[in-house]
């Protein structure tokens, strides 16, 4: 059973919601939606539980005008709580299996992967995505080590599950990434820091195909 299509993962918008009022927040998310966002992830790492349910809550409004799948990054208590599409787990979170017996076979469960080893075990335990990077130095996530396009095509090679590359990518430096069999890119910055949401997500979903076409 596939809980998830590859085609949804072409341009994966991870939030960040620091330092941006929540009205703001949502508008750029919106504005991402609109301009052609096909996955979405709330990645929030210094809210409360309460907040964090409410801020996801309703971003999910939002998204599912869209059609888009929610994410929640890192907790599995909060997908449940606002009933989102589904997790996106890394290496020090709960281990997919785990999560995959709290949740069910209905939710979409994603893994943060580095290795080989790494994307099998997390395949094995029922993970229907991988996220893998940091392809470029990111401001993003602190502490992340780099990951080579090699490895990143190793591992889409390893696993018959959609991956997609994430870390610093920006319309002008996905090149590199024109041979990787990957199913997507995956973005913070290049979207949630642009001044126009909308124009950003435009022109990366365009930058994308065009370097896969
Ligand atoms: N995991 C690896 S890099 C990264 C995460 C969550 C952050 C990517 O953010 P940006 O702003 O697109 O570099
Ligand atoms: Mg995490």
């Amino acid at each position: 059973m596939s809980r998830i299509d590859r085609t949804q993962m072409k341009l994966y918008l991870v939030t960040d919601s620091t330092n941006l009022a929540e009205e703001i927040f949502l508008k750029k998310v919106e504005d991402a939606l609109r301009g052609g966002v096909t996955m979405l992830q709330i990645r929030e790492k210094d809210k409360s539980t309460r907040d964090y349910i409410e801020l996801a809550a309703k971003t999910h409004e939002i998204a599912k005008r869209y059609n888009v799948p929610l994410i929640i990054d890192d907790r599995v208590d909060v997908a449940m709580a606002v009933d989102a599409e589904g997790v996106h787990l890394g290496q020090s979170d709960m281990q997919v299996d785990k999560a995959r017996k709290i949740l069910g076979e209905k939710k979409i469960i994603g893994a943060t992967t580095k290795t080989v080893p790494q994307a099998l075990e997390a395949y094995q335990n029922g993970a229907d995505y991988l996220g893998v990077g940091a392809i470029y130095p990111t401001t993003t996530k602190v502490k992340t080590v780099l990951t080579s396009v090699e490895t990143l095509t190793d591992i889409c090679n390893s696993v018959p599950i959609p991956a997609n590359a994430i870390g610093g990518l920006n319309k002008d430096n996905i090149d590199v990434l024109k041979n990787a069999p990957i199913a997507g890119i995956c973005v913070v910055s290049a979207i949630m820091k642009a001044e126009d949401s909308y124009e950003a997500a435009k022109e990366l979903l365009k930058a994308y195909e065009e370097l896969k076409a």
